[in-house]
């Protein structure tokens, strides 16, 4: 099935004035920045789930998506899918996917028949990798979407439901081994709370981690090396979603003992529904330790909902960029497309339109990030504001040679502080601007 006939060849870099619809304006994965190839800093993914799967079905109204990949839901169909989906992935240069397991693979009547499906489904997976030199960047597993999984999974009521949950991971672990993966994905799914009243809270967030070992101790076994995620969401489907941000995420995984063996999994439109930017939430993790990987999308900010569109602002991916180039690019992460298009771009060319914008503007995004660092205005100003640290008390204070008494007595002495400094916050905006827009 060649289901994208009207895409006749690869999608080529062009150049800034190309008009080609089905070309790279800025995305060349060839070309060096800052020493690298843009293709291994960037390390795009597609998600499986949005680009094969989305129906264009909301609320209101079914699906609107024409799809001619799309039949019976059984292991066959499947198969033919995950074809269609490395025609397309082949077609956009794309280096990486990730996936959840039911996306790839239909439920059978039983967990044996599930596990079954996904091994027949799992073995077209690895002939097209080898075939096409696309690797897979993370695996998950759909811990929310089936009616057993109503209360939650791992943090459910019903100590079954627990269980089943737990031989689901264990399944999507090894296949997501058994495929060479770079990571494996905890996304909260319905691990949180609707009403406090009928909720244990500490209960089921010891429960939680109890599962998140379970899955680490089992990786060590079988000898999964991937690294794993936490993908911070702060509400939606649950009102009170466990893994709401980078702050909370990292603070259960320094309680519980888990901060050595897993990172965070930031998204962008999960930090707009936290309150914060996603900058701030890269930022956070990145100052701690923990930056993993990245769900590139964006949200509205007038919507209060996961609107999972693609990211087309450049001036966002810029800051996002700068973070990630400051604590030293991804490692086992990358950009990974958690996007799909609007219900009425229902037409299968509507995903290569939305993944050439996504890589363009990420692209465009690295390019003018690292003229910023290297013209090193943006680092001479940060380093002004903060240069009271650098010598004098400032600097005895961070090396550790002072107290609340010796300040007290420093203060005393000198009677008043040196005189603020402007913050020049509008000055920092006029030069992102001056390389943003030439
Ligand atoms: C949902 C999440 C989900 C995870 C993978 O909002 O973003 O798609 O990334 O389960
Ligand atoms: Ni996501
Ligand atoms: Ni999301």
């Amino acid at each position: 099935m060649v289901a994208f006939s009207e895409v006749k060849k690869t999608v080529q870099y062009e150049g800034r004035e190309s008009k080609n619809p089905l070309a790279y304006r800025f995305y060349n994965p060839d070309e060096k920045v800052e020493g690298k190839t843009m293709k291994d800093i960037l390390r795009f993914s597609a998600a499986y789930w949005h680009t094969m799967r989305a129906s264009g079905s909301d609320p209101f109204g079914s699906g609107t998506m024409y799809r001619p990949w799309e039949g019976k839901d059984n292991v066959a169909n499947a198969q033919k899918r995950v074809k269609v989906f490395f025609e397309f992935l082949e077609k956009l240069q794309m280096p990486f996917y990730a996936f959840h397991d039911r996306d790839i693979a239909p439920e059978g009547n039983s967990l044996q028949e599930t596990n079954k499906n996904l091994d027949e489904v799992v073995k077209v997976f690895k002939e097209e990798q080898q075939r096409t030199g696309v690797k897979l960047l993370w695996g998950t597993a759909n811990l929310f979407g089936n009616p057993r999984f109503m209360h939650g999974a791992a943090t459910s009521c019903n100590a079954d439901t627990y269980a089943f949950a737990a031989a689901q991971v264990k399944k999507a672990i090894e296949i997501t081994k058994e495929l060479g993966g770079a990571g494996y994905t905890f996304w909260g799914g319905r691990e949180g709370y609707q009403s406090f009243w009928n909720t244990d809270m500490k209960r089921e967030l010891d429960h939680l981690a109890k599962f998140m070992h379970m899955a680490v101790d089992y990786a060590k076994e079988i000898g999964f090396k991937g690294q794993f995620y936490f993908e911070p969401k702060p509400k939606e489907p649950t009102k009170h979603q466990y893994d709401f941000d980078s702050a909370a995420c990292i603070n259960f995984l320094r309680a519980y003992g888990l901060e050595k063996h897993v990172k965070m999994n930031i998204e962008t439109n999960h930090a707009t529904l936290a309150g914060h930017s996603v900058e701030h939430e890269l930022d956070y993790a990145g100052s701690q330790g923990f930056l993993g990987s990245v769900d590139a999308n964006t949200g509205d900010t007038l919507l209060g909902w996961d609107t999972d569109q693609f990211p087309t602002n450049v001036y966002e991916t810029t800051k996002m960029m700068l973070v990630i180039l400051k604590y030293g690019g991804f490692k086992t992460g990358g950009l990974n497309f958690d996007a799909k298009v609007r219900r009425e771009s229902f037409e299968p060319i509507d995903l290569f339109y939305a993944h050439i914008g996504g890589m363009d503007a990420f692209a465009l995004g690295l390019k003018i990030a690292a003229e910023i660092r290297k013209s090193g205005e943006i680092a001479q100003l940060l380093k002004e504001r903060y240069s009271s640290w650098d010598s004098g008390i400032g600097a005895e204070i961070e090396a550790n040679k002072h107290n609340f008494k010796s300040l007290e007595k420093y203060m005393l002495k000198k009677g008043e502080i040196e005189p603020n400094k402007s913050g020049r916050q509008e000055l920092f905006e006029n030069i992102v601007n001056r390389y943003t827009f030439k």
